[in-house]
Order: structure tokens, then C-alpha cells, then sequence
């Protein structure tokens, strides 16, 4: 039937057919292009050029977080507006004159393919394919050599946890023209210290994480909360994956490789991103950027820098660290929460590490002040004191006359710490009746990592989101607990400097078949602080990790912890470069539980604390036994 004309009159559309923005007086200019893989699969790249670009060089960020986005965070005819937010660090880029280049990986956003989380290596019994981030790389590098006019040829890679992450498997098999990575705050290992697992103990606050990122291509999909605390939202629904079914990430194909692998079996090993690297030569100049209170990824750069330092031969690896949070050398890092550094340590990591680091390595013809600057082979900020230390290498962070030195801090009786230089003592004795203290770990009563109600998850502060700062929270809280263990030392009357990764020697029994130990090394303030007086007292993490007792004999296999029995626990925390000042104190704290942060270990062996009914979470009776110590790398000369 024809179709029968309008019985009214005319009024055109005010809607161009095609609008087309008048962009000339903008100072850069955006292209988007979709390049082709080698499978054929074609990846959304967006390239800002600024608007006078000639042989200048391009710096890549590889991101499963949006490429649109994260070259459009204002409406600006200026290209640093326009890149201000996530892992943009908008001054290095415009001031150095880059062509910023940003790609979505397969499958997420504008980019074909599928997605799958830090995808494995092609042609490892996890990947079948042949194609990974590493092949995409070096195909995304071969045509942005040949296909940008304005540039050089030479191209950086850059960016932040998971696009820190990329850049190292960008170094795989690095394409000629990649000239320099700058892997940031990198995820390295996903159960060893980053961002699943942390020895074994599941972060289950991240299940909001994985279910945006995995579940949807655009992340349309979004986690909703039961309750205005999380404490009460994951205590609720009893067990990590009772939450996963209620929410639906069940659904996601990495959530299920995930509750599979609770162990670091072959899953996990043939992915931790250190070991891979570890097999092969440093060729490419790269520029390490770890954060000595980063939430997500406080394993990560240390273990690559660990890995990598003793093939590097050309002195090509470098390492800087700074009192930063997750992603927070991007910024302003004259502050973290309440904790104080006298200066910006964002500004002057980015002046003085980054911007000279890229430009010599990149530019045709670096600037003399780039050539002449003079980057150390470690540059890490020292809390405490505030200052930055220039260091020849990592974790033997001292000046001519000082050595680093395992010293113990024993926990003693009454709650008393002692520092000691002698040896540390063994820990595979029996130890004395009666030598030790005891608490009661009630699963039904977890300690909450942060003081209630918890925020959730997530990066808006407007939201009253402060995750990103949580492990500078002040501790007093859970040294007030009867399930929590506090040893503290005397005042200390010198400065105590610790450079490295302190390791704890447990010697512990439970009375039930699995247990987890979390420490915490603390700094204590003293008790009036007259220049910040909230600082009064403050207890301030400087490392703490948790060990899930089920790995102790092997991380690969589960075994059931005999009950009521003294066994040793040993493992790393974190890497600290702190000076605990004259005037403070140093505290230990054990406890079993470090809520919603980790889910809760029954404390009754079950073959998969993914799935615990609520019958296995029973209370358990802990003991530290006195014979346990603290190892810190100690340099020496500050305990003279
Ligand atoms: N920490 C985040 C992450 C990295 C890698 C895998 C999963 C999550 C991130 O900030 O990107």
C-alpha cells in the first residue's frame, strides 16, 4: 500500500545530516583509526596529534578502560584539558610534545574480538590462540611506524596497573620500534600480591571489579550494594561465592578460571608476568614506577624489578618509588589521607624521572637539560624523613658506610616488641608452654580492614569512596581488639631505617584445621604531635600483608593446618623505605581475619573456601608463639 503523505505541512529537521565541529583553532588534532591484528581482528586507536607535529615521538597506553574516554575528559580546544584524568599525566605529555595514542585491547569498547582477563601468552595450554597482548602490541607498534607523518617512528609505552600490566608484555617480544616502557603500579602476579589473591586469601572486593569489566563489553553492566556498609553487604551473603551467584558474575567465564584456581597452580604460575620476563634479556630502556601504599598492585613492580635486574646488562632497568597510592604519581602527591611530605612527589617524580627519562630515549634530539639530568638507577622516596635517596640498586638502598642488615623484632611478653641485631632464631623448635599469647578468631565477628561503615569499592571521592587511601588508615581501632595482637617496642631514641621487604616468622598454632595470619608493621606517632595534633598517636601501616594457612607447606596445594599444633608461617610484606623517627615506637598486630577486604577463611578445612557453607565457619583459638620475630632490612647505620 503507498505509504500516504503527511496531512500537515512541512517543517524540515534542524538537525544537520552531518554535523561537522569546526576544530581548527583546537591546538592538537584526533584521529581515530581501527588497526588491523594479525588475525584480522581491529583494535580502536585514538591518536591526539598536537596541531604542529613534526618527528615527534608517540606514547601508547593499552587500556581495557575506555580510549574514548580517556582522550575526551573535557570539552577543550586544548589538549591538556582534554587528557587530564586516569594515566593521562597531561603535563609530560603536551609539555614533551607527544602524539598521544590510546588503544582499547580486544574485546572491550570500541575494539573487536573477545575479551579475556590479562590475557594469557599465545600458545600456552591457557591460550590456544595466536594472539595475545603481546602479538597486538608489536602489530599495533608495526603500523604506527609506518602510518603517523608527524611522528618520529619511535614509540613509548606507558601507563597504570592493568595498562601497567601491558607495557610489560609489550617487552615479550618487543617490536624495534618500541624505545622505552614505563610500567606503573604493573598487576604482575593475580594471586602471588596483586589484585586476586595475596597468598591465597581471595580480595573479594574486587568481585564489583570484575563483574563491570568482564560481564559486558562497555562495562554496561553495573554492581549494586545490599547495604550501606560493606561489612554488612559481604557478611550477608556468607561466602565469596554465594556473593558471585547473587550478583550474576557467576555468569562471566573469568569469574568461574577464578574459582577453579584457588591454589597458585599451573594457571596462575604460567601467567605471573615476572617469571616470563625473567627468561629473557633486558633490551628495552624500561622506567619501573612502584607506590609504597598502593591498595591494588604493591606486588607487582618490585617483583618484575626482581626479576629482571639480573639480566640487565646495559643497565637499561630502572626503579622509582614514591609515598603514593594506586595510580598516584599521576597527581598531586604532597599528601596521602593525613600523612604529610613536604613537597609534591607527584610533580617531582614526573619532572625529574619521567620527562627526562622519555625524552632521551624518544626525542630525535633530546634537550641538553634531558641529557644532563641525572636519573638514578633507583629513585625512591624515604617516609618518615621525607626525603628523596638517589641508590644504585634495590633493596640495598644506602650511601658509602651503611649496610643492610636483617634485624628481628621479637614478640615478647606483655605485648613487647624487641629490637635486636642478633641473628634470627629458628623457628622449627618446640616452643615452651606457656610461651605465647592467644585470641579468639570468630569468623561471625571478622576484624574489618577499615573503621565502619566501610565504603565501597571505587575512585569517587564525591561518593564518599576512599578506598584508594585505605592503608594509611590509622590503626588504632584494631590495636583495642581482644582478637587482634599488639606488640609495640619502647619510645625509640634513634632513628630505625628499613629499606627492602620485611618478612614474618610466625611460629603459630590454631585449634582449628586452616587459619589466615595477617601482620601489620606499624609506625607508631608519638603521643602529641604539636604541628598536626590528629597525628597524636597514630598508628600508620608501613607493610602488612596476609597468609592463608591452608599454602603453608606448598602455595600449589591446599593441605588442612594440623589443629593445636606450633607450625611455622613465613612470608614477605610489601617493600617499605621508611625511617621510623626518634620519638615513636614500632608495633606489630596479628589477627585472623582483614574483613570484607578478604574473604573469610572458615577456619574448618574445606576443599574450596569459594564455596563454605555456613556450617564450616567456625571460631578458632589462635596462639603466637614468643619464639616468632619480625626480620627487618634494616640499614645499619641508622641503628648505631
Ligand atoms: N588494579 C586494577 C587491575 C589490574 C589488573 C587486573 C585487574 C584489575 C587496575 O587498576 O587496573
Amino acid at each position: 500500500m503507498a505509504q500516504q503523505a503527511p496531512q500537515y505541512p512541512a517543517l524540515p529537521s534542524e538537525t544537520p545530516e552531518e554535523f561537522k565541529a569546526p576544530v581548527d583553532s583546537f591546538d592538537f588534532v584526533r584521529r581515530t583509526v581501527m588497526i588491523p591484528m594479525r588475525d584480522g581482528v581491529k583494535l580502536n586507536t585514538v591518536l591526539l596529534l598536537p596541531r604542529k607535529a613534526h618527528h615527534a615521538p608517540m606514547l601508547l597506553t593499552r587500556t581495557p578502560y575506555n580510549a574514548a574516554d580517556m582522550t575526551a575528559h573535557a570539552e577543550s580546544s586544548q589538549m591538556e584539558s582534554v587528557l587530564l584524568g586516569y594515566d593521562n599525566m597531561p603535563d609530560v605529555i603536551v609539555k614533551g610534545g607527544y602524539i598521544r595514542v590510546v588503544q582499547d585491547v580486544r574485546g572491550k569498547y570500541g575494539s573487536e574480538g573477545d575479551y579475556v582477563m590479562n590475557r594469557p601468552i599465545a600458545g600456552t595450554p591457557f591460550n590456544p590462540t595466536p594472539v595475545d597482548h603481546s602479538t597486538d602490541t608489536w602489530d599495533t607498534l608495526d603500523w604506527l611506524s609506518k602510518n603517523v607523518p608527524e611522528s618520529n617512528g619511535k614509540v613509548g609505552i606507558i601507563g597504570g596497573s592493568y595498562d601497567g600490566y601491558l607495557p610489560l608484555i609489550a617487552l615479550v617480544n618487543p617490536h624495534p620500534a618500541l624505545k622505552v616502557a614505563v610500567p606503573m603500579n604493573p598487576m604482575v602476579d593475580g594471586w602471588r600480591g596483586d589484585d586476586w589473591f595475596h597468598n591465597g586469601a581471595f580480595r573479594q572486593i574486587n568481585l564489583s571489579y570484575i563483574m563491570e569489566q568482564v560481564v559486558t563489553r562497555r562495562n554496561d553492566a553495573h554492581w549494586f550494594t545490599s547495604h550501606y556498609d560493606d561489612y554488612d553487604t559481604f557478611m550477608r551473603a556468607g561466602s565469596a561465592g554465594e556473593l558471585a551467584r547473587q550478583r550474576g558474575v557467576e555468569q562471566s567465564g573469568f569469574w568461574r578460571k577464578l574459582a577453579a584456581h584457588p591454589a597458585y597452580d599451573e594457571f596462575w604460575q604460567s601467567q605471573a608476568v615476572d617469571t616470563l620476563l625473567a627468561k629473557q634479556p633486558v633490551t628495552v630502556p624500561t622506567l619501573l614506577v612502584h607506590s609504597l601504599w598502593d591498595a591494588e598492585d604493591i606486588y607487582g613492580a618490585i617483583a618484575v624489578y626482581k626479576a629482571i635486574k639480573p639480566n640487565d646488562k646495559d643497565n637499561k632497568v630502572f626503579l622509582a618509588m614514591g609515598p603514593w597510592n594506586h595510580g598516584g604519581q599521576d597527581g598531586d602527591g604532597s599528601k596521602l589521607g593525613p600523612i604529610r611530605f613536604n613537597s609534591d612527589t607527584g610533580l617531582h617524580f614526573r619532572e625529574e624521572v619521567l620527562m627526562p627519562f622519555l625524552e632521551r630515549y624518544l626525542k630525535d634530539e633530546p634537550s641538553p637539560e634531558a641529557l644532563a639530568a641525572k636519573i638514578a638507577p633507583v629513585t625512591a622516596f624515604e617516609t618518615g624523613t621525607n626525603k628523596w635517596r638517589a641508590l644504585n640498586s634495590w633493596p640495598a638502598g644506602c650511601v658509602s658506610g651503611c649496610f643492610i642488615a636483617p634485624a628481628t623484632l621479637k614478640l615478647s611478653v606483655d605485648g613487647k616488641a624487641m629490637l635486636t641485631n642478633t641473628a634470627p632464631v629458628t623457628l622449627s623448635k618446640p616452643a615452651h608452654r606457656n610461651d605465647y599469647d592467644e585470641y579468639v578468631a570468630d569468623p561471625v565477628k571478622p576484624v574489618p580492614y577499615r573503621q565502619r561503615p566501610i565504603p565501597p569499592y571505587g575512585y569517587d571521592e564525591a561518593k564518599g569512596q576512599t578506598w584508594p587511601r585505605w592503608l594509611v588508615d590509622d590503626q588504632r581501632e584494631a590495636s583495642g581488639r581482644t582478637d587482634v595482637l599488639t606488640y609495640t617496642t619502647g619510645v625509640l631514641t634513634a632513628p630505625v631505617k628499613i629499606s627492602g621487604e620485611p618478612v614474618a616468622h610466625l611460629l603459630a598454632s590454631t585449634s582449628g584445621t586452616d587459619a589466615d595470619w595477617v601482620v601489620k608493621l606499624i609506625d607508631v606517632y608519638p603521643d602529641q604531635v604539636a604541628a598536626q595534633p590528629e597525628m597524636g598517636g597514630y598508628q600508620l601501616m608501613i607493610s602488612a600483608d596476609i597468609f592463608r594457612g591452608r599454602y603453608r607447606e606448598s602455595l600449589s596445594t591446599a593441605k588442612p593446618v594440623t589443629a593445636d599444633k606450633a607450625l611455622p608461617y613465613n612470608f614477605a610484606l610489601p617493600t617499605a623505605n621508611h625511617v621510623f623517627l626518634p620519638g615513636h615506637r614500632i608495633m606489630v598486630q596479628i589477627q585472623s581475619s582483614w574483613f570484607p577486604l578478604y574473604d573469610r577463611n572458615p577456619q574448618t578445612f574445606v576443599p574450596n573456601i569459594f564455596y563454605a557453607k555456613p556450617a564450616d565457619y567456625r571460631k578458632a583459638t589462635q596462639r603466637i608463639y614468643h619464639d616468632s620475630f619480625i626480620e627487618l632490612p634494616l640499614v645499619g647505620a641508622s641503628v648505631r
